[in-house]
């Protein structure tokens, strides 16, 4: 079996965390934690590399790590790591899936509780013992417990990252099969939400029981819930679960319409429908002088409405809007023409600067906004003055050697907003900056009050082009800070900085929910993937998705400015913009 590039950093991940268990050397576990790193970002083909152990002369990677590598690479195993690997049972490794737990605490419950799995650390929380061990008390405990209640209901919710990946793959393969006449993913999925609960797929065929039988026997399906000759219920092997409904071609447009959603949406739908004297469900109307219908927005025609998009079927004033011809047109991710908010390998990021800028040209994209961490962010590598003043000329020659008026990059920052709302820089110097995304990202538990009083102040700074990830939130691990969305807006309406849509699929923050006011105050958005890597910035195109799913049009994101338009914008003050 060979491995791949990722299955060989994990690897080296994996022993680093094992021997920072163990106590060893921290000289060591950095070597491996690094190698991982080089691993990951090298520019060529690690795996081969190893397989003909020529890593000589790669920065990062010492003689053990070569030898380790090689061996990894061309047997598929790696005796070390195993080895190290055996003390351990699988479901030890889990714990490591949990928020605010490190590999100190844990060798220290491993040691003292014999923890060795999220369920036994569970219990020995509930009985109270982990507070009483030193270094931990009951403060940590109740953390711990919050950090299990996440990972427990993350077993039941996916990001949409993970499900638009699993959903590719069964449509590829229901696609396949020679029975089908209509396939379509539906539920929350078709509907862009931030999270999922489950997958819902339709297909038409004139062979249900064949379908559900296939759906069964998919090399993805760990498990079967339910198979009946209509539908199937399949679980994948992180948990996934994937819904399956067999219709007639005559029932799809009906079936995909219900099973679409959102159910608030349907209730809705389904009164108006009684008010032109029939009954909707899934396999269709019924009453008199029935309507055609061969697609979903025969459906919506029929009931007096614009086809209304699957992101706005939420109830949420969409049924109105398409009823008076209101609808908006929602921008597209083709509509986007560039972005802000990366990383580069000067603070976090995985990837060069000049690997970034290459990565967003091969997207179509016409500029690229950088932005490393600030200094106040040492976990992250945060640039100081120093440090950025030297970025901000490598931008400038990059420009000079490959800029042009088709692409090129602006130079900005992901300033750190400090506890009492000032700024991790001088006026001075972001002003020597193309731009610049303010975020907080310590002194997190402030109250509502101050941290809105906090956020505010840093958005009035003549320097502060957007806002970053308002919330801080990381879906199904870290609660949003607490903040008033209202008078957030109103700030940056009124101070004329925009919001940052961070398209992260972790984040999704600002959310979806709060746009639809927000451009209604004339607030802009800025659809940014706050890509820490080149594969990251493809983030855009989810980041479209929710954008729609939040009202926007194409003249409400401001990354839909063409390059020369927005150097322009740029230079304007912000009472200008
Ligand atoms: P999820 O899976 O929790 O992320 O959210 P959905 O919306 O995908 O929900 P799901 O998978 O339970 O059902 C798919 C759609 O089927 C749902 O959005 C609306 C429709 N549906 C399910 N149950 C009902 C119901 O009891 N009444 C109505 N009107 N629609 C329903
Ligand atoms: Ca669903
Ligand atoms: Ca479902
Ligand atoms: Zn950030």
């Amino acid at each position: 079996m060979p491995v791949t590039r990722e299955q060989m950093a994990a690897v080296l991940e994996e022993i680093a965390l094992l021997l920072e268990i163990q106590g060893e050397n921290p000289f060591k576990v950095r070597a491996y934690r690094q190698g991982a790193e080089v691993v990951e970002s090298y520019d060529g083909d690690i795996v081969a590399l190893a397989v003909e152990n020529k890593l000589d002369g790669i920065k990062g990677l010492g003689e053990a790590l070569r030898d380790k590598l090689h061996e990894l690479a061309s047997t598929g195993e790696l005796g070390f790591h195993k080895k190290l690997r055996e003390s351990y049972p699988d479901s030890f490794f889990t714990l490591f899936q949990l928020d605010g737990l490190g590999p100190k605490k844990i060798a220290a419950l491993h040691k003292t509780l014999g923890v060795d799995s999220i369920p036994s650390l569970k219990a020995a929380c509930e009985a109270g013992s982990v507070a009483g061990l030193s270094g931990f008390g009951a403060k940590t405990q109740t953390k711990i417990l919050e950090a299990i209640g996440r990972i427990e209901q993350a077993a039941t919710a996916f990001r949409l990252d993970v499900a638009t990946l699993a959903a590719e793959e069964i449509l590829e393969e229901l696609r396949k099969h020679p029975d089908v006449l209509r396939v379509s993913s539906a539920g929350s999925l078709r509907r862009s939400k931030e999270v999922v609960g489950d997958l819902d797929f339709i297909v038409a065929t004139n062979d249900p029981a064949a379908l559900t039988k296939f759906f069964g026997a998919l090399p993805q399906a760990k498990e079967i819930i339910v198979q009946g000759d209509t539908k199937c219920s399949i679980r994948l092997e992180d948990g996934l679960q994937c819904d399956l409904r067999a219709v007639t071609n005559a029932q799809f447009p009906f079936a995909l319409q219900y099973f679409t959603g959102s159910k608030e949406h349907n209730v809705a739908i389904r009164s108006r429908a009684l008010k032109h004297g029939w009954s909707l469900n899934e396999y269709g109307f019924t009453g008199n002088d029935l309507p055609t219908v061969n697609e979903e927005g025969d459906i919506y025609k029929a009931l007096g409405l614009d086809f209304i998009p699957p992101a706005l079927r939420e109830n949420r004033g969409e049924i109105e809007a398409a009823d008076e011809g209101k609808l908006p047109r929602l921008v597209e991710w083709e509509n986007l023409r560039g972005t802000f908010h990366c990383h580069t390998t000067d603070s976090d990021g995985k990837n060069t600067l000049n690997a970034m800028a290459e990565a967003a040209q091969e997207l179509g994209l016409q500029y690229l906004g950088i932005s490393d961490h600030s200094k106040s962010s040492p976990q992250a590598n945060g640039l100081n003055e120093v440090r950025l003043a030297k970025q901000i000329d490598a931008v400038a020659a990059w420009n000079k050697e490959f800029g042009s008026a088709q692409f090129r990059l602006f130079a900005g920052s992901e300033v750190d907003i400090l506890k009492d709302g000032s700024l991790d820089f001088s006026d001075e110097m972001l002003s020597s900056l193309d731009w610049a995304v303010a975020s907080v990202h310590n002194a997190t538990s402030l109250d509502e009050d101050e941290m809105t009083k906090r956020i505010i102040r840093a958005m009035e700074n003549p320097y502060v082009t957007m806002l970053g990830h308002m919330t801080g939130r990381l879906l199904l691990r870290r609660d949003a800070y607490r903040v008033n969305h209202e008078k957030l807006i109103d700030a940056a309406a009124e101070t004329r900085t925009v919001i940052e849509l961070n398209c992260n699929p972790k984040r999704f923050d600002m959310d979806w929910r709060w746009w639809h006011r927000a451009r209604d105050k004339g607030v802009l958005c800025s659809i940014n993937p706050d890509a820490h890597s080149t594969g990251q910035l493809q983030y855009i195109r989810f980041g479209a998705d929710v954008a729609r799913k939040g009202w926007l049009r194409r003249e409400d994101v401001l990354n839909t400015k063409p390059l020369a338009e927005m150097a322009e914008w740029l230079k304007l003050p912000k009472a200008k913009r």
